[in-house]
């Protein structure tokens, strides 16, 4: 074809050995699609502005396609290529480390014991109160590099170590900057019921109210968040408490997300499902029910492995019987200093792969398409399809099978967010 006749692209990926798409969901994957991630060998991608403006085999889009005199191509060395990871629950905004709690904990000292002695979350709140809203952007920005890095290029990022009107509205702000500033995208979540803070000390009741009359309608009125969570766990907040407070955010228009049956079975996977909550996370003692009626309500359940690995457990998630029953899973790395210190998407698609057995194939549904649903970002990101954001990693893996084998190391190379590219050859370029 005369080059009159092509197409201009802004950028394209050529020379890839193995594109994974996961092109052609509707929903979330579920069941046995959660395996089909819509691979073609030998392919390209040509990018226009932000967005995706064809996929498909190398000869053809270099027939149809032509660079831009200011075009970036991309070589993919014959190797893997997919969407970029979406981590879709992080407590992102915090002060502070808790090397010491890890080290307790490696000890024999329990999460909840250590919480309820005044530390653990508390522990960071303080530190997060009495940081600058400067401060905890630079904190963040740090680690959403390390993020970019490894492949995320969609996050999702709760407040909850304010714990008061002021607190929690500065760690959302941060969430807006950073957003901002790009590149990554954040998704803003609400958690003010993530602990009790010391001046209710003993009045989790009062602080629910607080939260409800109070803290939730100031968020609301500003606009900065999208989602409300709550940590609904034995000593922290209950069933009717959690109720309560998702459903004040839901009037207010905040969708309704929860901590669900992490350490104890409380029936928080029966509440996110009769909620119509997006997603309900954690879920390693969720009952049979409880999965049931998920499944029915196409309920994601977001899996973070990252967790019980970091606390020792000998527990995992049943993911196994989750996909059997027909709830979509998802994968995050539910990054906080606390439980689950790591930014590393692959990381915790190799630990879901060895721990709660899900195959390669979906472990990439999990932290890609099915992670964009349980933020409600599918429209735009986790699949590589025309009209979708371009959001693409480029790798060192040969195949998609070869992503989780390789443990222990990082196997994204390049990575494009928005058609721009952000980390060239493991380098965070912003
Ligand atoms: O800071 O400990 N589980 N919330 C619920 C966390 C862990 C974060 C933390
Ligand atoms: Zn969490």
């Amino acid at each position: 074809m005369p080059d009159s006749a092509r197409k201009t692209a802004d950028l394209i990926i050529t020379n890839i050995g193995e594109l994974v798409t996961l092109a052609g969901s509707a929903g979330p994957r579920t069941g046995a699609a959660m395996s089909e991630v819509g691979a073609i060998g030998d392919a390209a991608v040509a990018v226009v502005g932000e967005r995706i403006a064809a996929v498909g085999r190398r000869k053809d889009i270099s027939q149809q396609w032509q660079l831009a005199t200011d075009g970036v191509e991309l070589d993919a060395l014959g190797r893997l290529v997919l969407p970029g990871f979406v981590d879709p629950h992080t407590h992102l905004i915090f002060a502070g480390s808790r090397e010491e709690e890890f080290a307790l904990r490696l000890r024999g000292a329990t999460y909840l014991e250590i919480l309820r002695s005044g530390g653990g979350i508390l522990n960071t709140v303080k530190l997060t109160r009495a940081a600058s809203e400067a401060e905890l952007t630079a904190g963040a920005a740090g680690h959403l590099a390390v993020m970019a890095r490894h492949g995320t290029t969609t996050v999702e990022a709760k407040s909850g170590y304010g714990l008061d009107r002021e607190n929690e509205l500065k760690q959302l702000r941060v969430i807006a900057e950073l957003n901002r500033r790009g590149p990554l995208e954040l998704v803003p979540t609400f958690l003010g019921a993530h602990a009790v803070p010391p001046e209710f000390a003993g009045k989790t009741d009062d602080y629910v109210e607080q939260i409800i009359s109070v803290i939730l309608p100031a968020v609301a009125a500003a606009g900065l968040a999208e989602y409300c969570d709550v940590f609904c766990e034995d000593g922290v907040f209950d069933i009717t408490q959690s109720r309560r407070i998702l459903e004040a955010a839901a009037a207010l228009g905040l969708s309704p997300k929860l901590h669900a049956d992490e350490m104890v079975s409380l029936g928080g996977a029966e509440l996110a499902a009769d909620l119509g909550a997006v997603s309900a996370d954690h879920l390693l003692c969720a009952s049979d029910e409880g999965l049931r009626r998920m499944a029915a309500r196409g309920t994601v359940a977001v899996l973070l492995p990252g967790t019980p690995y970091s606390l020792g457990t000998r527990d995992y998630a049943r993911a196994r019987e989750m996909i059997a029953a027909g709830v979509p899973v998802a994968l995050a790395t539910d990054f906080n200093p606390g439980t689950s210190f790591t930014e590393s998407m692959p990381a915790v698609m190799e630990l879901a792969c060895r721990m709660m057995r899900l195959s390669p194939a979906e472990a990439i549904t999990a932290a890609t398409v099915n992670a964009a649903h349980a933020i409600g970002r599918a429209a735009s990101v986790g699949t590589v399809e025309p009209g979708k954001q371009a959001d693409l990693i480029m790798t060192a893996a040969p195949n998609y099978r070869y992503l989780p084998y390789h443990f222990g190391v990082n196997p994204v190379e390049t990575v494009v967010k928005r058609g721009r590219v952000i980390v060239r050859d493991g380098q965070y370029t912003g």
